[in-house]
C-alpha cells in the first residue's frame, strides 16, 4: 500500500505538489565543458517529471565550488539559457523543478577553475580532506585556505545571485546544498570548522553562515522558494563530533521560523544512526522541527509509505531507483516491478 505517496501535497501559498514523491538531487557529471547542461540532460529530467517535485543535480554557484568534472552551473549567461531549456522540458510535462545551489569548500578541485587563474580552495578552515576526486585518482585533495569575513560576504552574495539566475532560469525555487561535508556543511561541524571569530566555535556562530546564505536568498526569491538540505550526522567527508549537535539544536530552529519550502535530509541510508543525534538524522530532525521535512535514504516506494503513515516525515526523496526507472512513479502507481540500480547505470543518461 502506497497510496498516500499520491496525495497532492501544498508546500506552502505558492506551490502545491501533485504527489508526495521527490526525484532526489543526483550529481551526473553530464553539462558540457563550459558547465552547461545539455539537450539530453533536458530530456533525462523530462522523463522523470511525473515526481511531485525533481531537485536538478548539484549546481555550482561560482567556478571555485567545483569538485567533479561537467558538473553544471548557474553563472554564466549561457548556464542559465542551458538550464531554461531544462525547466521549460519539465514545465511541458507538467513537473516542477528546483535548482539545488552548491559550493563543495574543501572538496574543490583547483585543476576544475585554473582557467580562472585562482588555486585556493575555499573552507572555513584550512583543514583539509584525505584522498583524491572520485574518477579523477590523480587529484589528490589541497589543504583549503580559512576564508575571511569579505571573502564570507562574497560567498553570500554569490548564492543569492545563483538564487536569482535559478529563477531567471525558469526553476521552481531553489534547494541551498547545506549536506553532505560541503562548504555550508563544512561551517555546521567541528571537524571541518577551527575557527576562532564570529563564524566558529559556539552554535550561533557556526550557524551563522548557513542562516546567512538562508536569509540572502530568502530575500531574493521568497522564503516560499527557498530550501535547505542539511546533514546533521557527519557522514561523508567528515568527521563526526559530539559537539556538533549543539550546532544543529540552534540551527534547526532557527529554520522553522523561515517558513521555508522545506527541510530535506542529507543521507544515503536513513537507517544510520548516530550516537550524538540519539539515533536516526531524520528522527532527530522530526523532534525539534514541525514544518515540511523530505526524509531520504535507501527507502523503498513502501518503507517510504509507512515511514509518512508514522509521521516521521511529510515527503519522500527517492535517488538511486530514479535512475534506474526513469518512470519510478508510474511504475510504482501500477504496482509495477522495478528495474534494480547498479553504479554501471552512472555512465549514461538514460
Ligand atoms: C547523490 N546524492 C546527492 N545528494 C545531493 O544533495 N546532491 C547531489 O548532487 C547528489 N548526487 C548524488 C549522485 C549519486 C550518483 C548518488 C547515488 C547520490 C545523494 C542522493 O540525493 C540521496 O540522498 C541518496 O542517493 C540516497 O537516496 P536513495 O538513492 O537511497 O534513494
Ligand atoms: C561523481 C561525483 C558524485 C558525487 C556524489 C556522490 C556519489 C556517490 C555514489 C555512490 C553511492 C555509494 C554510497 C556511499 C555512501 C557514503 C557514506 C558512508
Amino acid at each position: 500500500m502506497t497510496d498516500n505517496l499520491f496525495q497532492t501535497y501544498a508546500l506552502n501559498g505558492t506551490l502545491s505538489l501533485k504527489n508526495r514523491i521527490l526525484m532526489a538531487p543526483l550529481t551526473r557529471c553530464m553539462a558540457d565543458d563550459e558547465l552547461v547542461p545539455t539537450q539530453a540532460m533536458a530530456d533525462y529530467y523530462a522523463r522523470r517529471a511525473e515526481s511531485g517535485l525533481i531537485i536538478s543535480e548539484a549546481t555550482i554557484i561560482r567556478p571555485d565550488g567545483q569538485g567533479y568534472p561537467n558538473t553544471p552551473g548557474l553563472f554564466t549567461p549561457a548556464q542559465i539559457d542551458g538550464w531554461r531549456v531544462v525547466t521549460d522540458a519539465v514545465h511541458k510535462a507538467d513537473g516542477k523543478i528546483f535548482a539545488q545551489l552548491w559550493h563543495t569548500g574543501r572538496v574543490a578541485h583547483p585543476h576544475f577553475y585554473q582557467s580562472t587563474g585562482s588555486s585556493d580552495v575555499m573552507a572555513p578552515s584550512a583543514a583539509g580532506v584525505e584522498g583524491s576526486v572520485p574518477r579523477m585518482r590523480e587529484l589528490t585533495y589541497q589543504v583549503p585556505k580559512a576564508v575571511s569575513i569579505e571573502e564570507i560576504a562574497q560567498l553570500v552574495q554569490d548564492y543569492a545571485q545563483a538564487a536569482a539566475n535559478a529563477i531567471d532560469a525558469g526553476f521552481d525555487g531553489v534547494e541551498i546544498h547545506g549536506a553532505n561535508g560541503y562548504l555550508i556543511d563544512q561551517f555546521l561541524h567541528h571537524d571541518s570548522n577551527r575557527r576562532t571569530d564570529e563564524y566558529g566555535q559556539a552554535p550561533e556562530n557556526m550557524s551563522r553562515f548557513a542562516l546567512e546564505v538562508v536569509d540572502a536568498i530568502a530575500a531574493r526569491i521568497g522564503n516560499d522558494r527557498t530550501a535547505l538540505r542539511v546533514s546533521p550526522g557527519a557522514y561523508f567527508n567528515m568527521a563526526g563530533d559530539n559537539r556538533d549537535r549543539a550546532v544543529f539544536d540552534y540551527l534547526i530552529p532557527e529554520l522553522e521560523k523561515r517558513d521555508l519550502a522545506f527541510l530535506h535530509i542529507g543521507i544515503f541510508d536513513d537507517a544510520m544512526e548516530f550516537d550524538y543525534l540519539d539515533g536516526r538524522a531524520s528522527s532527530y530532525v522530526r523532534s525539534i522541527y514541525n514544518k515540511t521535512l523530505v526524509g531520504v535514504g535507501s527507502f523503498t516506494a513502501e518503507t517510504g509509505s509507512s515511514a509518512i503513515a508514522e509521521d516521521k516525515f511529510d515527503l519522500l526523496a527517492i535517488g538511486r531507483p530514479f535512475i534506474a526507472n526513469p518512470d519510478y512513479v508510474e511504475l510504482v502507481r501500477d504496482g509495477k516491478a522495478l528495474v534494480e540500480y547498479s553504479d554501471e547505470m552512472l555512465t549514461s543518461l538514460v
